[in-house]
């Protein structure tokens, strides 16, 4: 697939994805959300892929879903397309972890995109905000359940009802993003971050991320007892074997990923 709405790079072994509709604030229509797809597909295929990073520009990582792509919309067309569910929770079912880099806006379906990644390391001038209300609508991609579970009844209810953005400190004391940079370190700040990833085992940050989601989906002891069985599981991997021998032989495990 040739893309036109996003731009797709690799560093070592973390894939880069970049927005890039910059005269629209990268405002998600279809193309782009099909293309962001394929882009999740194949580096989730790719064996030489650790960690996937997601971002905008500076100005943007994204001001919603595309206004003009949606105003005439039916409900019947909606429906019957399912407009665009399966291709956005793409994201979200990534199994290899992507990070949010995001600067500037993260509106509406910005916000909700940056909240399917696995974590979001945010620029100080980042802007997180659901203000379809002002639309005469209301978060359509997860945004009334995965911000409330981060942020909370009281901030996810006043922000959905009222349109009101969070700045970047905010979202840091709220949770909605695990640190704040300086714009101008986001980028190297959060491939650092990715390559650290990349460089443990990458089947063992798999079911690490696989886990960490268990505890938005079931109770307590449940999640208990898939993390035990998980944990279980590691010690039939070469990495685990690798892992704990290189730390009694005081050098640096060469991980195989197996
Ligand atoms: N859609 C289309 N174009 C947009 C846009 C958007 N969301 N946001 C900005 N743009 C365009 C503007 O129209 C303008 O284009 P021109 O007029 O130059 O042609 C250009 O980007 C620059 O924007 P501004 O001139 O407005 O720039 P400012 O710096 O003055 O203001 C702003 C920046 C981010 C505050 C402002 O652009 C703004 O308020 N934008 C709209 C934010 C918004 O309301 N976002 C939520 C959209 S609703 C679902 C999936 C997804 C969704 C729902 C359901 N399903 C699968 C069921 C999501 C819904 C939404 O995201």
């Amino acid at each position: 697939m040739a893309y036109e709405n996003i731009l797709v790079d690799e560093n070592g072994h973390v894939g880069i994805i970049t927005l890039n509709r910059p005269d629209v604030l990268n405002a998600l229509n279809s193309a782009l959300i099909e293309e962001l797809s394929d882009a999740i597909e194949k580096f989730e295929n790719n064996d030489t892929i650790g960690c996937v990073v997601l971002k905008g520009s500076d100005k943007a990582f994204a001001a919603g879903a595309d206004i003009k792509e949606m105003q005439p919309k039916t409900y019947m067309g909606a429906y019957k397309e399912d407009y665009f569910t399966r291709t956005w929770e793409r994201v979200a079912d990534c199994r290899k972890p992507v990070i949010a880099a995001v600067a500037g806006y993260a509106l509406g379906g910005g916000c909700e995109l940056a909240l399917m990644c696995d974590f979001i390391i945010a620029a100080e001038n980042a802007k997180f905000g659901q203000p379809e209300i002002t639309l005469a609508v209301m978060p359509g991609i997860g945004g009334t359940q995965r911000l409330t579970r981060l942020v909370g009844k009281s901030k996810a209810m006043e922000m959905c009802l009222t349109g009101r953005m969070m700045d970047a400190e905010e979202a840091e004391r709220s949770g909605l993003v695990s640190r704040v940079v300086s714009l101008e370190d986001l980028h190297d700040e959060t491939l650092k971050a990715a390559n650290k990833i990349c460089d443990f085992s990458h089947p063992i940050v798999m079911l690490t991320k696989e886990t960490i989601n268990r505890a938005y989906e079931t109770t307590l002891a449940e999640g208990i007892r898939f993390e035990r069985r998980m944990f279980h599981s590691m010690f039939a991997t070469a990495d685990q074997k690798e892992g704990m021998l290189a730390f009694i032989e005081k050098r640096k495990a060469q991980f195989k990923h197996r």
